[in-house]
């Protein structure tokens, strides 16, 4: 991937756990790498196309300024996720901050941190049985694109599905999102699930009724083997209700455990199943 560099932008701003640190003050150096196509501004000398970095280094400067923060940790995290949301081109950035008067009471060339950030792709499965459906699902989206780490890219159609497993309920309305997140797979899951909340649902009964359910079906390329965060979703290649609509919006997605693509994938269950 091209990239875009700055190196050692010296910005002096108030981030430190000493007191002194905040109250006077200190040099910072900035080092970024913006992962962006180039290929285009290339072709056609139009700034445009690409990141002016001039204007870049000046809203860094900034948001960098703007708040005091203990860590540098932090400082680069919030520059990162500043840097992301705010540029649509730049799919991924490292951010490296240098101190070099870092008051350790000894000499040092500096001390720093670098960190690499960058936008996910994520595939949720949704689905509701409770209340008005549709706008359960609907309601859930947005407020999935009201955050700004999350943002719902493709919506599937919406299915009406039986239920599957525990039977003694009224049928589902399911669809498939793809959504673009900085958020890692396990804040990604947490995130989902204040979402839940924030539509009522009640957990009573396992595989039971609910206003809205929000699965990560797929992240990445990625295969967890943490019990807590299981991805690829360990029964998403059984059920219909949840490849028919990834089918509309990924069919040509590998999924990384099976190797199989998601469409024949369903193609595979529904001969067997039916919504
Ligand atoms: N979700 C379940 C269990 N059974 N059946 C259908 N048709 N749709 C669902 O979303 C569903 C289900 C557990 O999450
Ligand atoms: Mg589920
Ligand atoms: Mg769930």
């Amino acid at each position: 991937m091209d990239k875009i560099y700055v190196k050692d932008l010296e910005v002096y701003a108030f981030h430190g756990v000493n007191q002194q640190e905040k109250d006077m003050g200190q040099r910072f150096l900035i080092s970024l790498e913006l992962f962006t196509d180039l290929s285009e501004a290339g072709e056609s000398d139009d700034l445009t196309k690409t990141v002016n970095y001039a204007q870049l280094c000046l809203n860094v400067e900034e948001k960098f300024k703007q708040e005091k923060f203990d860590l540098i940790e932090k400082s680069a995290e919030e520059l990162a996720k500043f840097i992301l949301v705010n540029y649509q081109i730049i799919n991924r950035v490292k951010v490296k901050i240098k101190k070099p008067w870092a008051p350790i009471g000894k000499p040092l060339d500096y001390a720093a941190v670098e960190i690499d950030r960058q936008w996910h792709t994520a595939y949720i499965a949704i689905g509701s049985n409770m209340g008005n459906k549709e706008d359960n699902l609907n309601f859930a989206i947005e407020l999935i694109n009201s955050s700004e780490v999350a943002m719902v890219t493709k919506t599937s159609k919406f299915y009406e599905t039986k239920p599957v497993g525990y039977l003694e309920q009224d049928t589902f309305l399911n669809g498939a999102l793809e959504v673009k997140t900085l958020l890692s797979p396990k804040k990604l899951i947490n995130f989902l699930l204040d979402k839940e909340k924030d539509l009522k649902r009640e957990r009573v009964i396992k595989w039971g009724p609910r206003t809205i359910d929000l699965d990560v079906l797929l992240y990445d390329n990625l295969i967890t083997s943490d019990e807590n965060i299981i991805v690829p979703h360990p029964r998403m290649h059984e059920r219909l209700f949840v490849l028919k609509p990834l089918s509309d919006i990924a069919p040509y997605i590998i999924h990384p455990v099976l190797n199989e693509r998601i469409i024949d994938l369903m193609n595979k269950i529904s001969k067997e199943q039916e919504l």
